[in-house]
């Protein structure tokens, strides 16, 4: 648990299982929590009031949320640890933002 890191999520959404594969990818280790959808943890809906929806990545108690904000958060703050997977070039950048647009 070095970076303190916590993933309210669900098993099936592609939008958990996409941050997931980042994290891995960069050999972050985090806690998983599974949330039930029909009946959301007091975390979950204190950690996104606006959407309450999964996922949420909690980096040392402070939420993140939405996946597309996750990915270049994790980019951002681990930008020395390879691979980095949003790229420095602006066009590539653009692109990149294309296809995981979500
Ligand atoms: N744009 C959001 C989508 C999140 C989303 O739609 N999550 C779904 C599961 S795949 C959810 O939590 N649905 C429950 C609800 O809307 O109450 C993201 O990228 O994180």
């Amino acid at each position: 648990m070095a970076d303190d890191l916590k993933v309210l999520g669900l098993w099936t959404s592609p939008f958990v299982i996409r941050v997931r594969i980042m994290l891995n990818l960069k050999g972050l280790a985090y806690e998983y929590a599974e949330e039930d959808l029909g009946n959301k943890s007091a975390l979950l809906l204190s950690s996104n009031p606006v959407h309450k929806t999964v996922l949420v990545l909690l980096h040392a108690g402070r939420p993140v949320n939405k996946s597309q904000i996750i990915l270049q958060y994790i980019d951002k703050v681990w930008a020395g640890t390879r691979p980095t997977v949003l790229r420095c070039d602006p066009y590539k950048h653009a692109v990149t933002r294309f296809w995981v647009a979500g």
